[in-house]
């Protein structure tokens, strides 16, 4: 290793640490908002064939379209919780195809749209969001797993749980790794650091994402946190830590399928920062951006969201079209269409049920409410 020789004087220069810091983490691209190339390099080592790229477009318009839809059914109370996710749809979803039905997810509740990629059933996530117990059965349609943690609500308690995960797959000697994702206010919680410093120091198979969207609910990025850049907080923990353009798909995948190069292969985690942009509310909840963002902030936002560059650089390869992309988006708000029927004409959750599943054991008294609720059919 190089010996880095410094003076006194420069180790006590504190200014310059901070300008050294911002300037450690330049952003991998490798399309520009213009949807052209612009490392050819990472494109060719990204070993994307035409079919995966496709694959990646229909996959973000999946989630686009999940979440049109899931927003206007949230408005008329026929969903239940949902957070947005337009604008973050290279950062989750051409990540996420980087990973196999072998790795273990670990979703924050934004990430539902990577849990449907792996195979989650949409009607299973509709009942996830009105908090049906079935909603938490990880499994195809066909009856097989999916390798699925729940959808974390706790901000950063994911971290800690994955971690635990990536040691048991590192000591079965698996060729498999979690694959975590939490947002920037994520990357402020205690559970964040535990987590990333547990997995670095048994070398656990962990690929961790960090979400830079901008906000956690109204506080901007730069409020809740005075770190430049959160990747260097993996760094603090001795984990390869790196910046990407969320927006960009082909850099995302390009990021992730070398982090899990790197995990599998028995060297540790690698951390992911994925610049993005939240374009819409918090959740469906009654959140209104606007009351601490500009509607030109989120304007300016629109215009560098993920699908149009993929758009562009599919379309210039003779891959995409809009006829395709209709004809895709026909399909997928059908299947959208008969998964809400189907999450309908599941029996409804009785207050005994949900008791049942709080605990592996019901407590004494517990057990004294479901045989009540029970009792009065409930
Ligand atoms: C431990 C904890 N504290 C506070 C909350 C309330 N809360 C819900 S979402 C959220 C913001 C999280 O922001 P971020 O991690 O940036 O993710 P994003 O929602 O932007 O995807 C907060 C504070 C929570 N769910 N859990």
């Amino acid at each position: 290793m190089m010996a880095i020789t410094k003076t006194n004087a420069q180790i006590l220069d504190f200014t310059a640490q901070l300008v050294a810091q911002d300037e450690e983490f330049p952003m991998l691209q490798v399309l520009n908002n213009e949807g052209k190339v612009v490392d050819e390099d990472g494109l060719k080592r990204s070993e994307l064939t035409d079919d995966d790229l496709v694959k990646i477009m229909k996959n973000m318009v999946l989630s686009r379209q999940l979440d049109i839809r899931s927003t206007k059914l949230a408005k008329q109370g026929r969903f239940g919780f949902f957070a947005p996710t337009a604008g973050q749809e290279a950062s989750q979803m051409a990540s996420a195809y980087a990973f196999n039905d072998e790795d273990w997810i670990f979703p924050g509740y934004r990430d539902i749209p990577e849990i449907i990629a792996k195979g989650w059933p949409i009607w299973k996530a509709i009942l996830w969001s009105r908090g049906h117990q079935l909603g938490n059965e990880y499994t195809t349609e066909d009856g097989r797993e999916v390798k699925s943690w729940f959808p974390q609500i706790i901000i950063g308690a994911q971290y800690v749980e994955a971690a635990g995960v990536a040691l048991g797959l590192k000591k079965r000697s698996k060729d498999a790794v979690v694959y975590v994702y939490t947002g920037d206010g994520g990357s402020s919680q205690g559970d964040f650091y535990e987590g990333i410093n547990f997995a670095s120091a048994y070398k656990a198979n962990a690929v961790f994402f960090v979400q830079n969207n901008g906000y956690a609910i109204s506080t901007p990025r730069n409020l809740q946190t005075a770190a430049q850049h959160l990747a260097a907080k993996g760094w603090a923990s001795g984990i390869p830590s790196i910046v990407v353009d969320g927006n960009d798909a082909v850099a995302m995948y390009l990021a992730a399928k070398e982090a899990r190069a790197w995990a599998t292969a028995g060297n540790g985690p690698v951390l992911i920062e994925t610049m993005t942009n939240r374009l819409e509310p918090h959740s469906t909840a009654g959140d209104d951006p606007l009351r601490y963002r500009t509607q030109g902030d989120i304007d300016e936002w629109w215009k560098k969201e993920p699908l149009i560059r993929m758009r562009i650089f599919l379309e210039g390869k003779k891959l995409w079209s809009e006829e395709i992309e209709a004809a895709y988006i026909a399909e997928v708000d059908a299947e959208i269409d008969t998964a809400i029927t189907t999450a309908d004409n599941v029996e409804k959750q009785k207050i005994s049920d949900y008791l049942k599943h709080t605990l592996e054991v019901p407590s004494q008294v517990m057990q004294e409410q479901i045989a009540k609720f029970e009792s009065e059919g409930k």
